[in-house]
């Protein structure tokens, strides 16, 4: 019998609001694999709930002993490991050309995004991680939640112009992995759903190729993300 797989997800203060773009490609993955998962509700401030795994972010998975951490290396992890179960990546170069837009993802997409939405995240999360969050943030962003949330607007403008090449390949093909979603789409698409769960800002307009794309992962795997409590309706 294999092995239950455990992930830890980060949750706000309601235990359903799951927000985290990094444990959203896993998630995604985990579903495209046809793995069942158990997912574990977990908050910044939890740290040792996740020692095993050897540092202090998520997504953390734990299949049987094995603690495993970082997106990229659970997606290979799970391509590898389980091999009967539909392909994350298709090939070898698929693997490598995945590499590289998840990296894209990490560094360009999620700053972008970031910059319009983490302004929103503070009254999502449970009171035991606001201090953490915002001292964490503003550090890293060298602002105020309250400067950054005052020039949203130039960020949304930033962001649909780092959008143009993903709006070009979109308007080809269905998919950023070609004709059905892979990991390649699974890496982009946390970042839309990071932004979905916890803000009520829309990121891209309603006749975006883009949009259609995000409506199109929401769909995927009998509708998964769309399922997602949302804190803007909650
Ligand atoms: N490169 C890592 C990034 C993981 C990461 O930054 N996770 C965030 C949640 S999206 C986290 O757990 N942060 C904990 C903290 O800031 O203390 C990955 O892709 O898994």
């Amino acid at each position: 019998m294999s092995d239950t797989i455990r992930l830890f997800d980060l949750a706000g203060a309601d235990d359903a609001v799951r927000f985290s773009p990094n444990c959203w490609r896993t998630r995604m993955a985990l579903a495209h694999k046809g793995l069942p998962v158990e997912t574990v509700a977990w908050r910044f401030t939890e740290k040792d709930a996740i020692a095993p795994s050897g540092q202090g972010k998520v997504p953390v998975l734990v299949v049987g002993d094995l603690w495993l951490h970082e997106s990229w290396d659970i997606a290979e992890y799970l391509e590898d490991h389980y091999p009967q179960t539909p392909s994350l990546f298709g090939c070898a170069q698929g693997r490598a050309t995945a590499r590289f837009v998840n990296q894209w993802a990490s560094e360009v997409l999620h700053a972008a995004v970031a910059r319009v939405v983490v302004p929103d995240i503070p009254a999502a999360l449970h009171a035991k991680d606001r201090d953490y969050f915002r001292t964490t943030r503003e550090a890293a962003f060298g602002r105020s939640f309250e400067s950054l949330a005052a020039e949203r607007e130039p960020a949304r403008e930033d962001l649909r112009r780092t959008l143009a090449p993903l709006r070009s390949v979109l308007l080809k093909q269905p998919y950023v992995a070609g004709a059905a979603p892979a990991y390649a789409d699974h890496a982009v698409f946390g970042a839309f759903q990071w932004a979905r769960v916890i803000s009520p800002h829309a990121l891209t307009a309603a006749d975006d190729p883009v949009t259609a794309w995000v409506e199109r992962m929401l769909d995927a795997y009998g509708g998964l993300a769309r399922s997602a409590r949302c804190v803007a309706a909650a």
